[in-house]
């Protein structure tokens, strides 16, 4: 049979491990937005869970949403690169969302985001804009988020309030602009690495406040092994800049 939807313009990553208690209720959050032309793409890394198969069958409501059972390396990095790729090799998408599928981004902000496309072309779904929140969670984590976030604007020079916000709207162009083919980092610092393309190409970017959330259910991924790496990853990127510099005096 085929199935009668409307044609795909914004497709929403989800980018997922063990998130089977998460899955349902956000993939009828976002269906439940009424954003015409929305897809939600769930990319798992073969979460022990379940949660692929909790994607499978909430197709049986949801026809139009869409999995990528990654096989190989696992990373929130390498996920959301696919899902990058996945709406590039779809002409009808114009705007991809990226969000956390633990409930920290709240769906009700998307519509927000891609408000803010109108006149820029990425959206970031921002704490620390004037209006946005991160309230909820401990202390210790906010500030951990704190360092990590001064460390990255500093060094890269980005000019942006939340760097490290993984909750972001982006247009075709700007996707085009930031080639994810050649993303490299493949943990959570993807969202610096984009960032540095996206400051590189001079894209425009809109800071949208949000209130930022701890998770509801399952839990977190973030290791101290992760939060090194991530470390390190912006310290490569450091390396490019002033390669970079270097080049052009
Ligand atoms: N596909 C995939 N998704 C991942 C992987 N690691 C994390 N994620 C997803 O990426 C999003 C962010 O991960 P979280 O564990 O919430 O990490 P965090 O938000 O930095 O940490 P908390 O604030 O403690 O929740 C969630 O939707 C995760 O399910 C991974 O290896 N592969
Ligand atoms: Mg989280």
């Amino acid at each position: 049979m085929t199935e009668l939807l409307p044609p795909a313009r914004v497709l929403i990553v989800l980018p997922t491990y063990n998130e089977a208690e998460n899955v349902g209720p956000l993939t009828e959050a976002l269906y439940g937005l009424g954003v015409a032309g929305l897809q939600v793409l769930v990319v798992d890394d073969q979460s022990p869970d379940g949660t692929s198969q909790k994607a499978r069958e909430l197709r049986a409501r949801f026809p139009g949403l869409r999995l990528i059972e990654r096989s190989g390396p696992p990373g929130r990095g390498l996920a959301g690169k696919d899902g990058f790729l996945y709406a590039l090799e779809r002409p009808e998408i114009e705007a991809v969302v990226e969000m956390d599928a633990d409930f920290s981004h709240q769906p009700r902000h998307v519509p927000q985001l891609l408000a803010a496309l109108r006149h820029s072309d990425v959206a970031i779904g921002s704490r620390r804009a004037a209006g946005g929140r991160d309230r909820d969670r401990s202390l210790a984590r906010r500030a951990l988020t704190f360092l990590a976030n001064a460390y990255a604007r500093v060094l890269l020079g980005l000019p942006v309030l939340d760097t490290n916000s993984g909750f972001r709207a982006y247009t075709r162009k700007a996707l085009e602009a930031i080639e994810p083919a050649t993303l490299r980092s493949t943990g959570p610092s993807i969202v610096h690495e984009v960032l540095y393309r996206v400051a590189r190409a001079d894209l425009k970017v809109a800071e949208v406040p949000i209130e930022f959330l701890d998770r509801k259910a399952g839990a977190s991924k973030l290791t101290l092994a992760r939060l090194a790496a991530g470390y390190f990853w912006i310290l490569k990127l450091l390396a490019d800049r002033l390669r970079r510099r270097k080049k052009k005096k």
